[in-house]
């Protein structure tokens, strides 16, 4: 079954997406696994219900340009794509996406993937985030909070190992950004997928949430049994974009003091 999205444009069906953003639209597929349920079980129908705000500092991915993102997400057998937005490390969608689902569901995951947009190559995934159905529901997203992307190592996406860092949340280790959105489920009579843009108020609204600043201070003392005792070895401290390096130290009597 493949339903419409606001607009009524052509709908899509989820062997046609793939993962080219090369289209400038929304884009919804829904696929059949829920549907096979046996029909004695009763279900119930719901929205789930994703307020996506903004997105900043997204990580460099392009020589010419900075990124081209978007967004993926997959619940369930649903699929949807956000519009990408052209070399922009801030982008801004301010759109409530709806995504029908119904209780009980097989799985129980939101998976969450940015990428970004290539012309003429495949796109790249940048990171992927995943959040459970259960949390969702007992209302533990309902207000606006920061997602932090986290994926391979900066540079190429490419290869086997980056990829599998990029596409497994619990991999990624290298900070590419973060996102802002809330997460909401809502019974509904008769839910549809449809996407719909916020209103000035309420994007107002959201941009006065209060942000706290912090500092963070790290101590480093020394390091023994580092793999070749006859090189200087350095220690990076990265926290989101910032990132300080020690100076290079050589080993004293095996231990590289830092202090
Ligand atoms: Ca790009």
């Amino acid at each position: 079954m493949v339903l419409k999205d606001e607009e009524n444009k052509p709908v899509h069906k989820l062997s046609d997406m793939g993962m080219k953003g090369d289209s400038d639209d929304d884009q919804f597929a829904l696929g059949t696994a829920e549907l096979m349920l046996p029909p004695s079980i009763k279900t119930t129908s719901y929205y789930l219900k994703v307020t996506l705000l903004k997105a900043q500092k997204l990580i460099k991915m392009d020589l010419l340009g900075t990124i081209d993102p978007f967004l993926v997400f997959e619940f369930g057998s649903s699929k949807y794509k956000t519009k990408k937005i052209n070399n922009n490390a801030n982008p801004t969608w301010n759109q409530v996406i709806y995504i029908p689902f119904s209780e009980p569901m097989i799985s129980q995951l939101l998976n969450i993937k940015a990428y970004d947009y290539d012309l003429g190559t495949k796109d790249e995934i940048v990171g992927s985030m995943s959040y459970r159905k259960n949390d969702i529901m007992a209302n533990k997203y309902k207000d606006p909070f920061w997602i932090n992307i986290y994926g391979s190592q900066k540079g190429s996406s490419q290869g086997k190992k980056r990829k599998l860092m990029n596409s497994v949340p619990a991999m990624g280790t290298y900070w590419k950004g973060r996102i802002l959105m809330k997460l909401e489920a809502e019974q509904a009579e008769k839910p549809q997928q449809k996407v719909e843009h916020l209103e000035d108020k309420e994007i107002n609204m959201y941009s006065s949430l209060i942000s706290e600043s912090y500092n963070i201070q790290v101590d480093v003392y020394y390091g023994v049994e580092f793999a070749n005792p006859s090189d200087k070895y350095s220690i990076v401290v990265r926290w989101a974009d910032e990132e300080v390096e020690f100076s290079k130290l050589k080993a004293d009597q095996g231990v590289w003091k830092f202090y």
